[in-house]
């Protein structure tokens, strides 16, 4: 190429529609931090979900899928389960019990609120207070009877229930809802304003009963819109995190028959984020046709194809990793795909994707990974992960494994 071509070359590109992207620029390469797994407990009866005790991290909650929590208290399973609803769970397809979070002042005045997202027998989506207080010493961890219904949503469809929880910086409690399944979003629901689904929820779990809408929703003075809506045009946000020193929000959106993605959003973003389901898949147009919500579309901060060469098909996201055991890998964010087994981390800088990096061999140099369905943080920021066929693993220093 002529060297006098460059200039306008360097032109073009500067002056390229950024909009649509930023998901591919950034090339993905082998990572090694010196990574390893240590198996946690047994094996679970389909874990989804793996979250430690606020205070202390040699307690971790196990999430079965068909609606058991488990403890494992200092590396011993307990025996009894913390909380039992599989009388009153479907965990057909992708339903079950999704998620257990604690309240953020959970073990101070008195505070034992814990927070569920199940599908009931029918397949409905349920929100739910219960309680989870601190036992006595040696007694085992066991939830109370009581129990506060937060949220009802309907499911049209077995699958894309969502089922992520997360406390925010801001103190309110984050619900995150599939489209509501079957393939294509067919009710268009995600750019809908009049239903919870294909939507991060945002609700005050203490100043009202069973809850208030926070008054700087972004939704609460538009006409028929649901004004628990936090952020919208979503198709399966399969576990969302903020970073706990930061603020920010990270999503993985599972995408429909091509690609999968990763959203991101800056702690100061203020509501209202349009991902832009089903109007577009990742940065790919999927129903040009279809009309916008009333706020443009975010465009994923990561995206990556189905198909060769690694058989990609399902995102689970991840956290920002905060702990100390492993100080390389402070600032990444972790995401793992559930058909290929593949484990990925992500740095951003100003909401730029800046480096990207393929984790698997660190993490698993001989074995494929399965069904990783999620990622889980203890009270120390360590990271685990969980697959769906039963191991829940820590990520430790290799020498630590
Ligand atoms: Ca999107």
């Amino acid at each position: 190429m002529p060297v006098t071509l460059l200039p306008s070359l360097v032109l073009l590109l500067t002056c390229a529609p950024p909009a649509q992207e930023p998901a591919a620029a950034v090339e993905t390469v082998a990572g090694d931090f010196g990574l390893g797994l240590r198996p946690v407990g047994l094996r679970f009866d389909q874990p989804l979900w793996v979250v430690s005790a606020p205070d202390d991290a040699e307690v971790l909650f196990v999430v079965e899928k068909p609606g058991r929590v488990r403890a494992v208290v200092r590396g011993e399973l307990q025996r009894e389960p913390v909380l039992d609803l599989r009388d009153r769970i479907s965990d057909r397809s992708e339903r079950g019990l999704l998620c257990l979070v604690f309240h953020p002042n959970w073990g101070r005045d008195g505070e034992d609120s814990v927070f569920l997202h199940w599908n009931d027998r029918s397949g409905h989506t349920h929100v739910t207070r219960n309680h989870l207080p601190r036992p006595e010493p040696g007694a085992p961890w066991r939830a109370t009877d009581e129990e506060e219904l937060l949220l009802f949503v309907e499911q049209p469809f077995p699958n894309h229930d969502g089922g992520q929880l997360a406390f925010g910086p801001d103190g309110h409690l984050y619900i995150g809802l599939g489209d509501g399944g079957a393939a294509n979003d067919p009710l268009a629901a995600g750019q809908d304003l009049t239903t919870h689904l294909a939507k991060i929820l945002r609700i005050d779990v203490d100043g009202g009963s069973p809850y208030a809408i926070p008054a700087d929703n972004p939704f609460v003075d538009v006409e028929g819109a649901r004004p628990e809506i936090w952020a919208y045009g979503l198709r399966n946000p399969w576990r969302f995190s903020f970073d706990p020193e930061t603020g920010d929000l990270w999503i993985g959106d599972v995408g429909q028959n091509l690609w999968e993605e990763v959203d991101f959003l800056p702690a100061d973003h203020g509501g209202g984020a349009n991902f832009g389901w089903r109007r577009w898949e990742g940065s790919h147009p999927f129903d040009p046709d279809l009309e916008l919500g009333p706020t443009p579309h975010v465009p994923p901060i990561f995206e990556y194809p189905h198909g060769a060469p690694h058989y990609d098909c399902s995102v689970t996201g991840g956290f920002v990793y905060r702990g100390d055991a492993i100080p390389e890998l402070r600032g990444w964010y972790l995401w793992a795909d559930y058909c290929s087994g593949r484990v990925g981390a992500l740095k951003q800088e100003g909401g730029q994707l800046v480096a990207s990096l393929d984790l698997t061999r660190d993490l698993a140099p001989n074995t494929k990974l399965p069904a990783l369905c999620s990622f889980g943080r203890d009270a120390d920021g360590e990271l685990y992960l969980v697959s769906l066929q039963g191991p829940v693993w820590k990520i430790v220093p290799e020498e630590a494994d």
